[in-house]
């Protein structure tokens, strides 16, 4: 089981800020900004290369968490950004399919 499942499980210890049947948010454990926070689908997707049509739903919800998220983190006025990794070149070291929510500071644009 991927570390993002357990997390889905309650096995391993995280800072939940959202949670619901179909997603669950949680404070990442390495922040590179003042909010940094990882919005991922209950159901293991490894990717976006493995997402399917019936995917659309449960990814959709994301989105959904992320305005509630910025919302209730006070950030939704002052902006943050959305981020999701594939693959090697992107950066991705979790395959658990996650949005990154970050915020609290200026962002530079473009990412490295
Ligand atoms: P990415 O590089 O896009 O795959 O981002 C993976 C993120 O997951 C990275 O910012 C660190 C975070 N992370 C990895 N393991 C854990 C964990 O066990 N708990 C939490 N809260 N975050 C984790």
């Amino acid at each position: 089981m991927c570390i993002f499942c357990k997390i889905v499980n309650y096995e391993i210890p995280a800072t939940i800020v959202y949670d619901n049947d179909d997603v669950i948010a949680f404070r990442d454990l390495h922040p590179k900004a003042p909010l940094h926070v990882l919005i991922i689908p209950k159901r293991h997707i490894s990717s976006v290369n493995d997402v399917v049509e019936g995917d659309a739903a449960a990814l959709g919800q994301l989105f959904v968490a992320a305005r509630a998220v910025a919302e209730a983190e006070g950030v939704a006025k002052s902006g943050y950004r959305l981020v999701m990794n594939t693959g090697a070149h992107a950066g991705q070291t979790v395959d658990h399919i996650h949005l990154h929510i970050l915020a609290g500071r200026a962002m530079t644009w473009p990412p490295g």
